[in-house]
Parts: C-alpha cells; structure tokens; sequence
C-alpha cells in the first residue's frame, strides 16, 4: 500500500482496526508501505507503525511527507533495504526526481516553481534534485545487479505514462519522478514494481514487459468513497463542482456520510493494495 497519510486522513482507532481487519480477510502475511505514511514521522508515523507491526509483519520505504522531520542519515539509512519474502526479495527505495518529465523548462525555472508551490521546499536534501537522483539511479543499478528477480517498492513515479494530463497540474510532473528508474529496471528484467506518491489509481499497467502496480490510498477527498456519495446526493453539490476540496466540505461533516465512510473504509482500502502470492 501506499499514501495513507494518516495525519491529514485522520486515522483513529477505527481506521487502524478496519486495516488490520482487512488485512486480516485478505489473509496478508507481510505489508509494505510505499512512502507517504504522514508529515511526522516521529510523533505520529512510528506510533501508528508499532501498533500495526503487533498484528502483522511490517515494512516501509519513506516519501516526500515522511521525509520532514527526519535528518539525512536516517533517510538514507532506511532507503534500499532488501526484505527477504518467501522465494523472492523485496527492494525497497524511496526514489526522487529529475525534473525529467518536464524537460521544456529549465532546471532552474522548475526549482523556481518548487521553491514556490510544492510540499518539498520545506525538505532540506544535500544535493540538487538532478544530482540525488543520478545517485539513487546508480545505486538502483547496482542493488539490481546482485538480485534475482525482485519485487520493487518504491515512492516515486517510475515512468512518464503515470504523470498528471491537466494542463493546470502539468509543472508539477517535474517532481514526480524519473523516466530513468524505468530504463534500470528493462535492464534488469524487472517483473514487478509497486509505486505511489501520484494519488491516482492505475491499478496494473504493462510497460515493456514490467508491471507497474499502483493504487495510492491518497487524501480523504480523492477517496472513491467520497466522491461517489457526492455522485449520489447531487442535493447536497448544487453547484455541482468537480473541485474535490469543495465536495468534500459540502459532505464532511454529514452524519450520513460518516456512516457510509465506515461502511465503504474496508473496500476503500481494500482498492488501496496490491496483494502478492509468493
Ligand atoms: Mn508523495
């Protein structure tokens, strides 16, 4: 799974006993979580990490959310780990970005645009966005190397097909990834890599022989559960905006949506994974 946030989702002791629940019915041995866990990952990420790795074996790579309170070392210290899971490994990497699916602009107008708009002006990583990934690309190379056939995790988007199409959220494609990571796992006849950080689902995608597994929990809002008890109260949406912010304050607070909220949680997160037999 990935992109719980569980600070801004709010995830209480309901939300925690549906997850574990769910996992329980999908008979889930083993849960890794690709990255954007919470903004806090000290305060609220491990308390909430501890509680779930009581029921059931549990590891994450970290996003860009996770990374705000935690100093470079231990950044570093938890990216490309190698998780042993029956016959095959586990690799999990954060990932970063180039800037590559924006190449029209210049590096310096995209750090500009960043610097302005984008959650990660508050991270205070020691190389410029090009160089840190030109680094992770080879380290990638390299662990890859000396694996057989391993199932990767990652934050970050992987391939250019999985960027944002609306010209309005175009520029922000610069931060989503590298079409790098993409080139180092054809080379290395990569099968399966599990992404996030995008909130859009694209459930399984084929490319170059690589499946690419994606299915963000993503923010309250973007749920599937909010948007269709808006679909199905047009009442409550007169202007019947599209703006997902707008929807979801106009039924927040409803007795009725919070009941369908916890009728629908367990199929919402149960859409939020990807199961392997292994
Ligand atoms: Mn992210």
């Amino acid at each position: 799974m990935s992109d719980l946030h569980i600070d801004l989702n709010q995830f209480g002791e309901f939300e925690i006993e549906t997850l574990l629940a769910t996992l329980k019915e999908e008979k889930i041995d083993h849960l890794h979580l690709a990255g954007d866990i919470s903004n806090h990952h000290y305060d609220i990420s491990l308390p909430f990490l501890e509680k779930m790795a009581e029921q059931v074996d549990l590891t994450y790579n970290l996003g860009n959310h996770d990374m705000l309170d935690i100093n470079e070392r231990n950044i570093i210290q938890h990216d490309f780990q190698k998780i042993p899971l029956g016959k095959r490994t586990l690799l999990a990497f954060h990932g970063w970005y180039d800037y590559s699916f924006v190449p029209e602009k210049s590096p310096e107008d995209n750090l500009r645009f960043k610097n302005t708009f984008w959650f990660d002006r508050r991270l205070n990583r020691p190389l410029s966005d090009p160089a840190m990934t030109k680094s992770i690309c080879q380290r990638l190379d390299n662990e890859l190397a000396q694996l057989d056939t391993p199932l990767v995790a990652m934050h970050f988007v992987p391939h250019q097909q999985f960027t944002l199409v609306h010209d309005k959220f175009k520029p922000f494609n610069a931060f989503l990834g590298s079409q790098n990571f993409h080139e180092i796992f054809q080379k290395h006849n990569i099968k399966d890599v599990v992404f996030g950080h995008a909130h859009r689902s694209y459930g399984t995608q084929n490319i170059d022989g690589i499946n690419y597994h994606s299915r963000p929990l993503g923010y309250v809002r973007e749920w599937d559960l909010t948007i269709d008890y808006v679909k199905q109260h047009p009442e409550l949406n007169p202007s019947g905006t599209w703006n997902l912010s707008k929807r979801y304050n106009l039924v927040r607070y409803l007795p009725d949506f919070q009941d369908y909220k916890h009728q629908q949680l367990a199929t919402e997160f149960r859409q939020s994974m990807t199961i392997f037999d292994i």
